[in-house]
């Protein structure tokens, strides 16, 4: 597993790099904030270059991997697919192919002719990223056995709107680039639970004088008795790993903080604004969200809408889980105590489609959830959901 979170490390800084050269480099900055107007004026060009930014970096996530361990590429799965139609309506594969040149090559036909442009994404998809030894625990799983769930850009509207200045409170960003992550999670192919997560967060802090941004991640193995993370040790929970605490009541919120999404509806803010003494924080980005509670900026995580995906939860899910937190099914929890049942098939599983649906839908994350990162916190927000109905 160490050899497998290396590369998935090494990968997702080549993704942040990617991510990076399209803000900072002005000839591909401007392909990033080009008008529709102008490109469907050139229609050899993509008429979505941030798509192809996501695109590539996806691309890259299964060359690298695939090289490295052969078969897995063919099950990593994403948010996107490869292929992209020209304001001509040519149909154009994207892939990294052995030889920079060619990658620049094929790059160019997608961004009509910009050999410049081209050449400079090619570098960073083609450059050589070395990351040492993670110090993970020594434990083995067949990669037969693992499938991959890929969001390369998260939060992309504030990817393309670009806030450096942005001011947080508490230590979290409500918008900004911060709020961008790359993530890549793994998961076990036959039970569905998530074994190990990578979050790249491209755009951590800004350096006024240089003008540049550097970056951060985080990555977290949960298998089994097996639990090892990238964080700080002060911020794990020393609660025994997915114990059932003891119910308290619903006016002990008042001691937990919450982030939400600031689509959220108006019912679950003015809930939770009403119970967390500890505050409430809105901020953009399902994966950055996740962060805040990785990091312990926030106790919980709450979303009630059917608005995030499978790869939006894979990676935050496995590390959350290497701390004793997880991410459940906000909807599956309350039927379950509705019902009077015990809970304890309520986490968010990333190999079976949600029944009921058909196309991208089908990968929803149906009902909504919650993210923590410990038990209790969990026990405090459905003691505080159950006290309403949602409608
Ligand atoms: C989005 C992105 C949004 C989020 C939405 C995700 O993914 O993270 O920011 O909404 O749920 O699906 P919100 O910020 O309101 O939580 P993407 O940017 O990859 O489309
Ligand atoms: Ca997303
Ligand atoms: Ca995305």
């Amino acid at each position: 597993m160490g050899e497998l979170l290396r590369a998935l490390v090494q990968v997702s800084e080549k993704a942040a790099n990617i991510a990076r050269y399209c803000r900072q480099d002005e000839s591909l900055f401007s392909l990033l904030i080009q008008q529709k107007g102008e490109v469907e004026r050139n229609k050899t060009f993509v008429t979505d270059f941030k798509t192809l930014a996501d695109v590539l970096i996806q691309e890259v996530i299964k060359h690298d991997i695939g090289k490295q361990f052969s078969g897995l590429e063919s099950r990593i799965f994403g948010e996107e697919t490869n292929e992209f139609q020209n304001g001509l309506g040519e149909k154009i594969v994207v892939r990294i192919c052995e030889r920079r040149e060619d990658t620049a090559q094929l790059l160019s036909t997608v961004l009509g002719g910009n050999v410049e442009a081209a050449e400079l994404l090619a570098f960073a998809a083609h450059q050589e990223i070395i990351i040492t030894d993670l110090q993970t625990d020594t434990f083995h799983i067949p990669i037969h056995k693992l499938g991959v769930w890929v969001d390369p850009i998260d939060s992309t509207a504030q990817y393309i709107k670009g806030i450096r200045d942005s001011v947080p409170r508490d230590g979290i960003y409500t918008q900004g680039l911060q709020c961008v992550t790359v993530l890549i999670g793994v998961y076990d192919l036959e039970t569905g639970v998530p074994v190990m997560g990578v979050i790249n967060q491209p755009f951590a802090r800004f350096d006024s004088t240089t003008k540049r941004w550097t970056g951060q991640f985080f990555w977290g193995i949960s298998s089994g008795p097996h639990n090892v993370n990238s964080l700080n040790p002060t911020l794990q929970d020393t609660e025994v790993r997915h114990s059932h605490a003891k119910p308290t009541s619903a006016l002990q919120a008042a001691g937990i903080s919450a982030v939400l999404s600031t689509g959220e509806s108006e019912q679950v803010r003015t809930l939770f604004q009403e119970n967390c003494a500890k505050g409430v924080h809105y901020a953009a980005g399902a994966g950055y969200k996740c962060l805040c509670v990785i990091l312990g900026l926030a106790d919980v995580y709450v979303f009630s809408e059917d608005s995030t995906y499978r790869w939006d939860c894979c990676s935050p899910h496995a590390i959350l889980r290497s701390v004793g937190g997880g991410i459940v099914s906000l909807r599956e929890c309350l039927r379950q105590r509705h019902a009077g049942k015990v809970e304890g098939q309520e986490e968010l599983m990333y190999n079976a489609p949600t029944e009921g649906v058909s196309g991208v839908d089908k990968w929803v994350n149906k009902g909504g959830f919650i993210a923590f990162r410990s038990r209790s916190h969990l026990e405090t927000v459905l003691n505080l959901l159950s006290t309403v109905t949602l409608l």
